[in-house]
């Protein structure tokens, strides 16, 4: 690993003196334990609102504000409008950031300044042209406060003592939908049951001077102004609301017209507490054990730490290792490691570093052993939809989305990268019911969508882990015909057999009632979509019947269009049914000795599908159909290789070799967006690019790795010739796996702006274990246990344990639909470190809303599953 040498003492010398708030060389405001951000991280049109935006307060290591702006509402949701960016300018002279904004649909231009003041800062709003007379009563300058940051805390208003609501019981007033201001896409939050109304929170607290959290020095931050203040909970329209304080522009005024004088807390001799990175399901005895310490930079580095051992009577033995400094990564932090591999013994330890001490951890020969136990048994269970879902005393959800879909209506879009084109590519009508899809799959994330890409992934990879691992872990009962799902209850078949014919029973009846798998079915609504809870209350269970009046129900029918849409838009895209039949093959492969009627049913779709589109499906017919990831891979490839496993037929095996070996050779790197999900390349730019975080995706001239993991995947099936050319591609794939770490103290590919980097981790370390486990010399196990060493607590910001319910210190909230209590589904994977802009890394664990971080995803869960088990076959080869 490559050092970067940065002397402790100059870097102590550029900010432990410094005297106020200073403009630093990443263009936001510093000072020691405070750091105020204007606009380096903005709003992004894919998701609107995410709470990362605006002028923000990173106070003490926490960000604590976001959201600062002029904003049209009292207390915006995600989906209500925020204005453009029109300039952002850096004035260094006199310490201050100019910004211009503009409202398009509403014909409003305003200008903001934020400007260093002290050890503390000025916002102000200035206008050109008076307020539009739509907006007044309506514009106002906010600023937000993360609520559970304040959990327990206290407010002075004007110096009258308040405390801050847990929970909110304000005060609101409903009045006429033709005053709203419409959210993005037309839609709405709020269903008003047909009423024409909407709600408009009243504030809690008025006055010129407010003081939150005076008592602690981590959370107090003052705001006066010679303006009105009002303070308002957003949590009474939105559980992910915050504390909003916010000034209502004037109307008929020009000029600096609202300004804040913002005082964070200060205290020059504020040092950020060492953060330890460990594992938190702890070690074997034989595995490299190496903590990182993330560091304040000015802390001086000690030269040792402790790895203390705790025995059965409370006595405890102390070893000492010493600290190597490792340097600067990524701006903020200074990185140390410490290498305690020679703790060989079996028990309990912590670490301990300048007098702060981990939670214990085991030190064993099986601590991998069923790590993703909670996962398989738990958290997948939970996302089944269309099943009742019970644990001991506790129903998760009711058979959810009986109503099957409706044919998404032409020309339409909605939340969620969701739109269907100009034509159904169906035999429905917009709006039409489609039958049968009640059955199967599992809700996408949080959300409770069904997303082709994830029932079609889980299903093949659900295949391939019983085929690689003979997964036959029965711990749950699941009844297909009566829809019900019994956690911590065998049956006496493999649940990932089980998950399997959960997910083709939904492939096969989307094939044959749509005649492809949509692109999605998924809620038609706003106030659908943010639904938190039992997913079976989102709809009624009956279907749509427009004969009936709205919220009237006669028999199995109803007059309430609250059933989801089927989006079809992709029915036209040949290459797109391939890893449906390559889901749909495996399948039937692995599900033929239990359930041989599905099975062949599932191999019948998939021939039929691939007679029909293989030959369309050329990606030299379709440019850019290989995905929204960048890279054009042939889907062709997978397909075939599944239909010849199922079928022995040669025919797809001539298909598919030369292609597979076509592409071991090197080739130009595919163009690639950052990674970034679909749609997310529409963001605008932000300051500091990936690749300064030390992990290129792609390196100049190295194989893409799909293709050769799927040669890999292949190796032990096919005849020497083959093998001698994977042989011959396998050390330049190898070297590209280590060059991807890029330079970190942590080893993994770390990453995550807009979206957290746990999956690439994931894919990282397996992709190394598939190599190893032919190839050992060329790769070091402890790559791939190291990926999970990142998972599970030896990472930036924190070292808690990123799957939730797993390990010592784990998560104690995830975005999943129980959010809104604060809480987690067991066994979830979290997206992990999110980085905003320009240096800030960030997982919050008391602020569960924040997708990017904390958004356990179901496509996550076979990749995580297969990772744990590769890990285990590696830890008990290491001696
Ligand atoms: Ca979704
Ligand atoms: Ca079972
Ligand atoms: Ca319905």
């Amino acid at each position: 690993m490559k050092k970067l040498l940065i002397l402790p003492l100059l870097l102590l010398g550029a900010t432990a003196f410094s005297q106020g708030l200073k403009l630093n060389d990443l263009e936001y405001f510093e000072e020691t334990g405070v750091n105020v951000l204007a606009f380096n991280n903005q709003y992004n049109g894919m998701f609107c609102d995410e709470k990362t935006a605006g002028i923000e307060l990173v106070q003490r290591g926490e960000r604590i504000v976001t959201g600062g702006g002029v904003r049209l509402m009292n207390t915006p949701e995600q989906w209500d409008i925020y204005p453009d960016l029109l300039s952002r300018t850096v004035n260094r002279e006199d310490q201050s950031v100019a910004l211009a904004f503009e409202y398009p649909g509403y014909d409003f231009r305003f200008r903001m300044e934020v400007k260093a003041r002290g050890t503390g800062f000025v916002m102000s709003v200035t206008l050109d042209e008076p307020l539009p007379a739509a907006l007044a009563g309506k514009a106002g300058l906010n600023l937000e406060f993360f609520p559970a940051s304040y959990f327990g805390k206290t407010l002075l208003v004007d110096g009258k003592a308040m405390i801050l609501p847990r929970y909110p019981a304000g005060e609101t007033s409903m009045h006429p939908v033709g005053e709203k201001i419409t959210q993005f896409f037309g839609l709405s939050t709020f269903d008003d049951r047909g009423r024409n109304e909407f709600i408009v929170p009243a504030p809690f607290a008025t006055g010129h001077k407010f003081v939150l959290a005076p008592e602690d020095q981590d959370l107090r931050v003052s705001i006066s102004s010679g303006s009105e203040l009002n303070l308002f909970d957003g949590r009474n329209l939105a559980q992910n609301g915050t504390f909003v304080v916010r000034t209502f522009l004037p109307a008929g005024k020009t000029g600096k017209v609202v300004e804040w004088d913002v005082q964070p807390s200060f205290d020059p001799s504020w040092v950020r507490e060492p953060n330890i990175g460990i594992s938190q399901i702890g070690y074997t005895p034989a595995q490299k054990k190496v903590a990182v310490l993330e560091l304040d930079r000015n802390d001086p580095v000690a030269a040792e730490a402790k790895v203390i051992r705790i025995d059965g009577d409370g006595a405890s033995v102390a070893t000492v290792f010493p600290v190597s400094e490792w340097g600067i990564f990524f701006n903020r932090y200074n990185y140390a490691t410490v290498d305690f591999s020679a703790i060989r013994e079996p028990g309990l330890y912590c670490l301990e570093y300048k007098g702060v001490r981990t939670n214990p951890f085991p030190v064993d020969k099986d601590v991998y052993a069923g790590t993703w136990h909670t996962t398989m048994d738990v958290w997948l269970p939970v996302q089944m939809d269309h099943m009742e879902v019970n644990e001991g005393y506790r129903i998760w959800h009711g058979r959810s989305h009986m109503d099957d879909a409706l044919q998404a209506p032409v020309n339409y879009e909605q939340q969620d990268g969701y739109r269907q084109g100009p034509v159904t590519n169906t035999k429905y009508a917009s709006y039409e019911h489609i039958p049968g899809l009640a059955v199967g799959a599992w809700y996408d994330a949080g959300d409770f969508d069904i997303q082709a890409g994830t029932v079609i992934g889980l299903t093949s990879q659900f295949a391939t882990l019983w085929e690689d691992f003979h997964l036959d872990r029965d711990q749950t009962y699941i009844d297909q015909q009566t829809q019900f799902v019994d956690i911590h209850r065998p049956d006496g078949v493999p649940d990932v057999i089980q998950q399997v014919e959960h997910g083709v029973l939904n492939l096969n009846a989307q094939v044959e009632n749509i005649g492809f798998v949509a692109q999605g079915i998924v809620q038609g609504t706003m106030h659908q979509y943010h639904h938190l809870g039992d997913a079976v209350t989102i709809t009624d269970g009956l279907v749509y019947d427009p004969s009936l009046p709205p919220y009237v129900a006669r028999g199995v029918r109803s007059g309430t269009r609250d059933d989801r849409f089927a989006f079809t838009g992709n029915g036209n895209n040949p290459a797109g049914q391939m890893s449906t039949i390559a889901a749909l093959a495996a399948a039937a492969r692995v599900l033929k000795p239990f359930n041989p009627a599905l099975a062949e049913r599932s191999l019948n779709n998939a021939v039929q599908l691939w007679n029909e589109n293989y030959q369309a499906a050329d990606p030299a017919r379709n440019a850019g159909a290989g995905g929204g990831w960048g890279m054009a891979v042939d889907g062709r490839i997978q397909a075939a290789i599944q239909l010849w496993r199922t079928t022995g037929e040669k025919k797809y095996r001539d298909f598919f070799e030369p292609l597979v070996l076509a592409q071991l050779k090197p080739q130009e790197p595919a163009q690639n967006a950052g990674r970034r999900r679909a749609g997310q390349a529409a963001a605008r730019d932000v300051e500091v690019p990936m690749a300064d975080l030390g992990a290129p995706m792609f390196v100049g001239g190295f194989i893409r790795q799909a293709d050769v993991t799927t040669a890999l995947s292949l190796y032990d099936e096919m005849d020497d010739a083959f093998r001698a050319e994977v042989r011959k591609a396998v050390p330049l794939y190898a070297q590209s796996l280590k060059a991807q770490v890029g330079n970190n103290p942590y080893g993994v590919p770390v990453g995550g702006r807009f979206w957290g980097g746990n999956e690439q981790v994931i894919t990282w370390a397996y992709n190394n274990y598939l190599v190893w486990k032919r190839f050992p010399d060329l790769v070091d196990p402890e790559d791939v246990l190291a990926g999970l060493n990142f998972l599970y607590g030896c990472h930036p910001y924190s070292n808690v344990s990123f799957v939730t319910s797993v390990g010592v210190n784990t998560k104690k909230v995830a975005y999943g639909n129980n959010r809104a209590d604060y809480t987690v589904i067991p066994g979830g994977i979290v997206p992990g470190l999110l980085v905003l802009a320009p240096d800030i890394f960030e997982n919050k664990d008391d602020y569960p809303f924040l997708w990017g971080e904390n958004e356990c995803c179901t496509r996550t869960v076979p990749s995580f599953v297969s990772l744990s088990l590769a890990c285990e076959e590696v830890a008990a080869s290491l001696k």
